[in-house]
């Protein structure tokens, strides 16, 4: 069925978490809903903030301009505008617009009879945000500890902190963060390489069916995961690279002061040793 008549057919009233029909309407190919207004609303006055702060700084160098987060003497209460005031806003409005955008794909699958895979699958990346700047700063009591928002500021803020702990890669979390990230484009390399593989197969014949993609990977190492599993492997992947991101850099600090290297020292003092 051609793309705009099954929009036609599945335009379907209802699915909606708040605002029953008041908002259940769509604008051109976008549907609106409560959360279509919410995520306008937030992303609107979100990038205003940002453009005015921005507007207060030394430079409008595209890399160069940092919003910062208030001095940690502020500890967790709000600050003035010019000192971290506006990125506290502009972070609840980030918040309020990736919540917003969220449950607008929580209403659209409900509408549509769907299951919740992708909005459970984008509030892992929310989940990753809301670690750096809240829940982070939270467990160490100012907001300052969250990351500035400018291109090199970012930078800059991820190596300040990954050298405070001296040596980042030797943390726990961030190793199967890193390894779930590699086998995340691992897998999509080889599903995309195998479909594309399959549906361009030599000159003058046909299209080739899923039996042949099975077929390709028992002969090169006796095992297919198949069609369905492939997906919800990249899904199990993607997800543990968001998450043990969010964990590794929650962990830093709030219950692990000291060098990550130092952390190994358990494995050293194993009895098996001596
Ligand atoms: C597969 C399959 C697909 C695929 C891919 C495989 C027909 C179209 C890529 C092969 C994947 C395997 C064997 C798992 C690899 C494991 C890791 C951890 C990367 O069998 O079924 O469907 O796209």
């Amino acid at each position: 069925m051609a793309l705009l008549s099954f929009e036609r057919k599945y335009r379907v009233r209802g699915g909606t978490l708040l605002g029953g029909d008041l908002f259940d309407f769509w604008v051109g190919p976008f549907y609106v809903g409560f959360f279509g207004v919410t995520t306008a609303f937030f992303s609107v006055l979100g990038t205003a903030l940002i453009l005015y702060a921005a507007s207060l700084g030394p430079t409008w160098n595209p890399w160069l301009i940092s919003i910062a987060p208030p001095d940690l003497k502020y500890g967790l209460n709000l600050a003035p505008l010019k000192e971290g005031g506006f990125w506290q806003i502009i972070t609840c409005c980030a918040i309020g617009a990736f919540v917003s955008w969220t449950l607008r794909q929580v209403e659209i699958s409900r509408k549509l009879g769907m299951g919740y895979h992708v909005p459970f699958a984008y509030s892992f990346a929310v989940f990753a945000y809301i670690s750096l700047v809240v829940i982070r700063p939270l467990l160490l009591g100012a907001w300052g500890f969250g990351f500035p928002y400018g291109i090199f500021s970012h930078l800059d803020w991820v190596s300040n902190t990954g050298y405070q702990y001296l040596h980042f890669h030797y943390n726990p979390a961030h190793m199967l963060a890193v390894s779930f990230f590699f086998t995340t484009t691992l897998a999509l390399a080889l599903h995309g390489a195998l479909i594309l593989s399959a549906v361009n197969p030599a000159k003058g014949s046909t299209v080739k069916t899923p039996e042949y993609e099975d077929g390709f990977f028992r002969d090169l190492i006796g095992y297919s995961i198949g069609t369905l599993g492939i997906h919800r492997l990249g899904l199990f992947l993607a997800l543990n690279a968001g998450f043990w991101s969010a964990i590794c850099i929650i962990i830093s600090g709030p219950f692990w002061t000291r060098g990550w290297p130092e952390w190994w020292t358990w494995w050293l003092n194993l009895p098996i040793w001596s």
